[in-house]
């Protein structure tokens, strides 16, 4: 993927004065998956047109104080700017019809996203920590204790589905959600992801989304989080 510097893409005013609303969407982030990933999955899922803004770390100190939650990702639609992942991603599944009919689907997905915020919060201090030792104990609880804890329970997930996938017989944001939360330990931990083989069984049904089979296609090298 192309990586330019877009502090002038992102600093650019929401085009909100009257006649200029837009409906396309914008999503900014990092050259990371994190916690953007799964918005751009359903995205994908749905076939919809978006321009991604990728942002250097070099370029954040810059560009932190015009960020309205003060984190990425953000995504600008209809003239206004947004951040949360959990709160976009959940958006554009409803926008797009991937985020079930009822309540219950609604709370069952969620359970799967929050669930998955959990996951990825020690990932990350993981990822991001420059001290080789604290490095190496942070990688050893990962494995030990972790990574074994979300994988009992995503399967449990799994067991618990109402169909072919999640909620039934269609994909939904959960389904996308299990997909993102095991790509990180996938690349790094190949040997821990293979003695659960439902959830690789799972991702791999998810992956034959013909939307996201060709995001995957597309960006051949995921980023490492
Ligand atoms: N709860 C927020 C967390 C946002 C967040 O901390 N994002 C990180 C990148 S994954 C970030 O922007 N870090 C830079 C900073 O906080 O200054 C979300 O889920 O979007």
């Amino acid at each position: 993927m192309e990586r330019l510097s877009n502090v002038r893409a992102i600093l650019a005013p929401a085009p909100c004065a009257g006649k200029q609303i837009s409906s396309k969407i914008k999503i900014t982030n990092f050259y990371l998956r994190a916690r953007v990933e799964i918005a751009r999955l359903v995205l994908a899922a749905a076939n919809v047109n978006y321009e991604f803004i990728g942002v250097e770390f070099s370029d954040w100190d810059k560009l932190k104080p015009f960020i309205p939650t003060g984190g990425l990702p953000m995504m600008e639609v209809g003239g206004k700017k947004f951040g949360q992942g959990i709160a976009i991603q959940t958006y554009l599944a409803e926008t797009y019809g991937l985020y079930g009919r009822s309540p219950m689907d609604h709370l069952t997905i969620d359970q799967i996203s929050l669930c998955r915020e959990d996951m990825l919060i020690p990932e990350t201090k993981h990822f991001l920590c420059g001290d080789e030792n604290e490095k190496k104990q942070m990688e050893k609880t990962l494995r030990g204790e972790h990574y074994p804890k979300y994988c009992a329970l995503f399967t449990k997930f799994i067991d618990q589905r109402a169909g072919d996938f999640i909620l039934g017989p269609s994909i939904s944001l959960a389904d996308i959600v299990i997909f993102e939360a095991f790509t990180t330990m996938f690349l790094n931990h190949p040997d821990i992801y293979k003695k659960y083989p439902k959830i690789g069984a799972f991702r791999e049904k998810v992956a034959k989304n013909p939307g996201i089979k060709k995001y995957l296609e597309a960006e051949k090298t995921p980023y490492p989080l």
